[in-house]
């Protein structure tokens, strides 16, 4: 009864937690069959990896009471203290999470059944929509994509990750555009958009360029000067996490210039097996500075998302992160066929998976979890 009482005052906080939230999209999409892809070089090697059964090992004690555990109903509106992200309360968080590949071509893994196991069963709570801005046709939102279709995508997840009590990532995709300038009306309009829907919702993140290339820091931060005071304005304490030069690996221009707003991290991104024992020299370097850093995307394979696997240079890089108190998630939770997918491409559903059905990166992804996350 005791049990009883307290699972109902469980649910009755979580739902005025989460009562100020703008109502978002209609109920997630019916789940469409992925198209049947030509296998890769991939599926070979991951024949094998499949039979292999994750470890079942008992996850080490917390050190931190929220460790892992880190929700929207319990830890609030996240906010940046001596740089490193925190609770509503003050206290360090840590969220681990998954990444979505092109969002409008991942519109199948944005179902509820799919949400409910990353947060129960993987322990994830933080979920990244990666919302292309250049791509041919309906890819990319800024290159002639279908804007409304985007958007229903990003209120479909976000909403998704509320009702799963997880955080969430708005990710403006910039790649091959380079310069997050070029598009930078449409990114105005759009942050403008979201920061207004979302100014009551607790668990949503803003992340302002993933991944600039081709133009320096103060370029960079030209943009970010522009977006910034556009979110803020109608968001006002929201977390906003800014890309920087050199496909976000240049925090030590970062360190030296930085912006001049409360409640912002920078991003680092990492490929295991293309950055090694002087990314992480950096990190370590900047961090000691008091840069707050937010890993918005890493991956275990080379930075083409292709071959090989490097996941003793994954596992440092995560003992590096979980030591300094960084977030990260994973790309990407995908069929796509490449190595750095969680999932086979052979695989013609989006939840439920078995363990036969995730890549060697996808059964490393689910030990990694366990290990650093308490149930
Ligand atoms: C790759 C994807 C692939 C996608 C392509 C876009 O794995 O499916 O079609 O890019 O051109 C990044 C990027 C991320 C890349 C990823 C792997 O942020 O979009 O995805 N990567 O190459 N930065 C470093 C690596």
């Amino acid at each position: 009864m005791k049990k009883r009482l307290s699972l109902l005052l469980a649910v009755i906080l979580l739902l005025s937690a989460l009562s100020g939230c703008a109502s978002s999209a209609p109920a997630s999409q019916p789940s469409e069959a992925p198209s049947v892809e030509t296998e890769s070089a991939a599926p070979a090697a991951e024949a094998e990896d499949g039979s292999a059964e994750p470890e079942a090992e008992e996850p080490p004690a917390p050190q931190i009471c929220d460790d892992g555990r880190a929700r929207p109903s319990s830890c609030g509106r996240l906010q940046v203290v001596d740089g490193k992200l925190c609770d509503e309360s003050g206290e360090s968080v840590m969220l681990r999470g998954v990444s979505t590949n092109s969002l409008i071509t991942s519109e199948g893994f944005l179902n509820d059944a799919l949400f409910r196991e990353l947060a129960e069963d993987d322990g994830v709570n933080l979920v990244r929509l990666a919302m292309y801005t250049y791509g041919v046709g309906v890819i990319g939102y800024s290159t002639g994509g279908d804007k409304d279709r985007h958007k229903a995508d990003i209120f479909n997840g976000v909403e998704l990750a509320r009702q799963h009590d997880m955080y969430v990532l708005i990710d403006w995709h910039i790649l091959s555009d380079g310069d997050p300038n070029r598009y930078a009306d449409d990114a105005e309009a759009f942050f403008a958009e979201m920061a207004e829907r979302y100014c009551d919702c607790d668990n949503v993140l803003y992340e302002i360029c993933n991944e600039p290339n081709g133009v320096d820091w103060p370029t960079v931060r030209q943009y970010a000067d522009r977006i910034i005071p556009v979110i803020r304005e109608r968001d006002p304490d929201s977390v906003i996490i800014v890309g920087d030069p050199q496909w976000s690996s240049d925090l030590g221009s970062v360190a030296a210039d930085p912006l001049d707003y409360d409640n912002i991290l920078y991003t680092l991104h990492f490929y295991a097996a293309s950055h090694g024992d002087d990314s992480r020299a950096l990190v370590e370097q900047v961090s000691a500075q008091g840069l707050p850093i937010f890993v918005t995307e890493y991956g275990v394979t080379a930075a083409t998302g292709g071959f090989p696997r490097d996941l003793e240079s994954a596992d440092k890089w995560i003992e590096l992160l979980e030591r300094e108190r960084i977030s990260y998630c994973m790309w990407a939770f995908s069929t796509s066929p490449e190595p750095c997918s969680a999932v086979r491409s052979s695989v013609l559903k989006y939840s439920g998976f078995e363990t036969e059905d995730y890549t060697q990166t996808g059964l490393w992804l689910l030990e990694t979890l366990a290990k650093y996350n308490t149930k």
